[in-house]
């Protein structure tokens, strides 16, 4: 007799895990020229002339602004280097990062 009872085998959808995003946010005051603001931004996350403007001014306005999300250890990395290069030049400039929800 041949075997004709295959049992169908079921395939287990395996579950790529995504690492957690973190925040990069930009923290307006009052002291960091704008144009310093970009320049740090610019720097530091590759982004053109227009988009960092953008970002800026909406700090500006609203008193932070999202830059960009990266794993924790870039996000913390960036938001680290971003905030040194501004303390190396005596501004108060604050990039901060927090997980997203
Ligand atoms: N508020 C600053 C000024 O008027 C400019 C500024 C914008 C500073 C955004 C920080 O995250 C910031 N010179």
């Amino acid at each position: 007799m041949t075997d004709t009872n295959i049992k169908p085998r079921l395939k287990t959808v395996p579950k790529v895990a995504r690492p957690p995003l973190h925040k990069v946010i930009l923290v307006n005051d009052d002291f960091t020229p704008r144009e310093f603001v970009v320049r740090v931004l610019k720097a530091e996350f590759r982004i053109t002339e227009d988009q960092a403007n953008r970002i800026m001014i909406t700090a500006h306005t609203k008193g932070s602004c999202v830059v960009a999300v990266f794993t924790r250890e870039v996000a913390e990395t960036k938001a680290t280097r971003a905030t040194e290069m501004a303390r190396s030049e005596g501004f108060p400039l604050l990039f901060a990062t927090e997980p997203e929800e």
